[in-house]
């Protein structure tokens, strides 16, 4: 190296939307990104990234980056695209979405998005302050733990719950729904840290998967039918006498009524549901009220379900009723973003909403575009950002079909063609995150941290929040919001005077990167050994004071406004479990599918990336020998996974008697649909009806058959 060689470490954040959100040191030569790795220093990331990440140079650096932007010259659908300058772009869609709006109104236009960024700048919110100007169709965003965290909220109200960093000093620990190893990796040390120290993990999952593996006890449970696991456990606690009845007196509401409810479930009607033999309940249910602390990590597939929402219930009223969360180690972790002081207004700005707009929501796409859900005025205009719609979203198809409709006029904002991205009229650059300035949170562990761009961003790609100045700016909207610089948006997104950010400033944030959040540290954070729970009662309520409105009540981070396609139906107010219609009616698909998420991709992203397709493989469907043997197939054969909606072909994994359950198939999520044969992906099977609460999806419901693919 010579002495006019410029080699800095830049402090950044994993952009991703996942628990871990990993602090991340980039290391800049001469103005490139040459390396990136976890900051060794960061409690939760502790010096590691991940398979997805750990090349993430690449992922700026690749051939394949969305660099300038770009019209369609081909069919919809072909990926054929020309270079344009940002100012013909600009153009395009500023008369575009006039002259829509002129005909049809504002609410012609749907604006499209997710978490494709995570960074509170960039992320979830970033075009809402545009979109409500121009008076465009609210989009509801109900992909990810909506319903689950509306039972939570129901049963505990917002709170971070227990630190993930506890787990050391737990004894007992439930993993349920999630498979920390692929999709939380940097929460596995801890739980391994209490392994080692005589703690005994239990995974309650179909699946077999590594984590799995790695547990103490793994409780296959047929797809579903977590509720009645749950309410069984209750019923032995209370039949036991086993409830912490100081606990369940001071902090909680409902105890009588929710004793009334599980004498409903006996561990053997239970056993009959859920798959798992009686004594296997018994022993799980005494074991968890008597060791502890006993701690929970339950995953967003849980509320993958028609009784999504009740499932989380029934799981989040266990440590009320045996009082788990008196000692640090003790009680439930799904969602610590609550303890980040966001101001959710300011950046989703429901002021800005037209009176009387509607809502739609998101997993309603295909049919909204095809016509087939009837809108007025329909969708004219599409804007995508942060979103992968035709591989995330049910209904693939559909999808497909809506847009490839001609008169529909689509922008898509990317970083790479994706299978969405090929439909686009207009595709935007978008910078990756080693080229943006954010802000994040965390809805992993206590941290928040800060993104400092390490490089120039790369051809003519801009950040999300660029892109939406300069379309304010072409359309001639009235703005208070991007007219901010980054910094000033990022000081008017939280609330710096709250508690838990006292002692933390912007300042501290450049300097350091992260900080922990002003709360007692994991080895004294006991958040509710004397309730303080913040529910409408102050306690946890097993019995819901909630439970009128809950059927329409949608988290604020994921929706504002009413939404008219989903009128909401009051809830029980206890847990309970409903058997799905199909498993009563039997029906010509006996199988029932799960699809997780992919280990080495993030939802679709790295889905076209080499070296993270080669880690996966390709789209397999896992099953077991009984079920591969009764319908003639061999591993490695491919399949065709099909329903009444459509088919996909995949290669069979078949367990080796333990990994899946007789009667379940395992397809994840992620694989690209141009890159797999027969284009289609698992979204083109996945049941689409909405469960319990919340609009959650209920994919762990769906039902296939599986049969070979004759060689010809
Ligand atoms: N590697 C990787 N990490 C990720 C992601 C990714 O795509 N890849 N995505 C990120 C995102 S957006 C999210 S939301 C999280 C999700 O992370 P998780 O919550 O872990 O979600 P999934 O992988 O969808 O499912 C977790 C487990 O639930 C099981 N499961 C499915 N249905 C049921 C059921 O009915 N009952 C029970 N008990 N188990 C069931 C599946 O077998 C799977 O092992 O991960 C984040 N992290
Ligand atoms: N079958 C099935 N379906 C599922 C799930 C499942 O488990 N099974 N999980 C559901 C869940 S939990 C989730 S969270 C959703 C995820 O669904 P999506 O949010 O659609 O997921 P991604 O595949 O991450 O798509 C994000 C896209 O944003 C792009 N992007 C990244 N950064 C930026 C940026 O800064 N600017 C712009 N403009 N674009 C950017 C990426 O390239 C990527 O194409 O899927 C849901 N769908
Ligand atoms: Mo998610």
């Amino acid at each position: 190296m010579s002495l006019t060689d410029d080699v800095r470490t830049v402090r950044g954040a994993c952009p991703h939307d996942c628990p871990d959100t990993c602090a991340m040191l980039v290391t800049v030569e001469n103005g490139k990104a040459t390396k990136v790795r976890g900051d060794p220093d960061h409690p939760f990331t502790q010096g590691g990234l991940c398979v997805k990440v750990n090349d993430y140079t690449n992922h700026t650096y690749s051939p394949n980056r969305v660099l300038y932007p770009l019209r369609r010259v081909g069919r919809k659908g072909e990926g054929q695209f020309e270079r344009i300058t940002w100012d013909e772009a600009l153009d395009e869609i500023a008369t575009r979405f006039q002259s829509i709006i002129d005909e049809y109104g504002g609410q012609a236009i749907l604006p499209y998005s997710y978490l494709g960024t995570e960074g509170i700048l960039n992320g979830l919110t970033v075009g809402d302050p545009f979109f409500h100007r121009l008076g465009a169709t609210v989009s509801e965003r109900t992909f990810c733990d909506s319903s689950a965290c509306t039972a939570y909220f129901m049963t505990l109200g917002p709170t971070a719950g227990l630190d993930p960093e506890s787990f050391v000093h737990s004894k007992y620990i439930l993993l349920w729904a999630c498979n920390i190893r692929s999709t939380n990796l940097h929460m596995w040390p801890f739980i391994k840290e209490a392994q080692e120290r005589g703690a005994k993990v239990v995974a309650i999952d179909p699946l077999r998967h590594r984590t799995a593996q790695s547990a103490d006890w793994h409780i296959p449970i047929k797809p579903g039918t977590d509720a009645a696991l749950a309410l069984g456990m209750m019923h032995v606690i209370i039949a036991g006498d086993l409830v912490d009845e100081d606990y369940v007196d001071n902090h909680t509401v409902g105890f009588e009524d929710l004793a009334k409810r599980v004498q409903e479930y006996p561990p053997e009607r239970v056993s009959e549901i859920t798959g798992i033999p009686a004594a296997d309940i018994v022993t799980l249910a005494r074991e968890y009220a008597t060791t502890n602390p006993a701690a929970i990590r339950v995953g967003v597939a849980i509320e993958r379900q028609v009784n999504g929402g009740q499932a989380m219930r029934a799981i989040a009223s266990l440590p009320g009723l045996t009082g788990a969360w008196r000692q640090v180690g003790g009680g439930i972790l799904q969602l610590p973003l609550w303890a980040f002081p966001l101001k959710w207004d300011v950046l989703q700005r429901p002021d800005l909403i037209r009176p009387g707009t509607r809502v739609l929501n998101q997993w309603l796409l295909g049919p909204a575009l095809t016509g087939e859900l009837e809108l007025d005025p329909p969708i004219k205009g599409l804007f995508v950002y942060n979103c992968n719609p035709v591989v995330m979203v049910p209904q693939q198809e559909k999808t497909v079909a809506g847009l490839a409709r001609e008169d529909l006029f689509t922008v898509v904002s990317e970083q790479y063609l994706t299978d969405t991205a090929d439909f686009a009229d207009i595709v935007l650059p978008a910078t990756t995150q080693l080229e943006q300035f954010d802000i994040m949170f965390s809805w992993g562990h206590l941290y928040i941290s800060l993104n400092q761009p390490a490089i120039e961003p790369l051809g003519e790609a801009v950040s999300n929040v660029e892109q939406f100045r300069r379309l304010t700016q072409r359309m001639g909207l009235e703005d208070d919001w991007y007219r901010l610089s980054d910094e000033e948006m990022a000081l008017a997104a939280y609330d710096w005077s709250a508690p838990p950010l006292e002692g933390i400033t912007l300042d501290l944030l450049k300097e350091k990167g992260w900080a922990r959040l002003n709360l007692p540290g994991p080895d004294e954070y006991a958040p509710h050994a004397e309730g303080n729970f913040p529910t409408a009662s102050g306690k946890c309520e097993f019995y819901s004071s909630m439970a009128e409105q809950a059927g329409n009540f949608v988290v604020p981070v994921f929706r504002e406004g009413y939404n008219e396609f989903q009128p909401g139906n009051a809830v029980d107010p206890l847990p309970c479990y409903v058997t799905p219609e199909e498993d009563l009616n039997g029906g010509p698909y006996p199988l029932k599918m799960i699809s997780p998420k992919s280990h080495a991709f993030l939802s679709s992203q790295y889905g076209n990336m080499d070296y993270q397709r080669r880690v996966q493989g390709e789209q397999s469907v896992i099953m077991s020998a009984d079920d591969a043997e009764a319908r003639g197939i061999d591993e490695g054969q491919p399949v065709r996974v099909f329903n009444e909606q459509g088919e996909i072909q995949a290669v069979a994994r078949i367990g080796t008697g333990d990994l899946v359950a007789r009667g379940v198939v395992v397809c994840s999520v992620g694989q690209w649909r141009k890159l797999n044969p027969g284009a289609a992906t698992v979204n083109a099977i996945n049941r689409t009806a909405f469960g319990d609460m919340g609009n959650n999806p209920t994919f762990s419901d769906t039902r296939v058959e599986v049969a070979p693919i004759e060689s010809s």
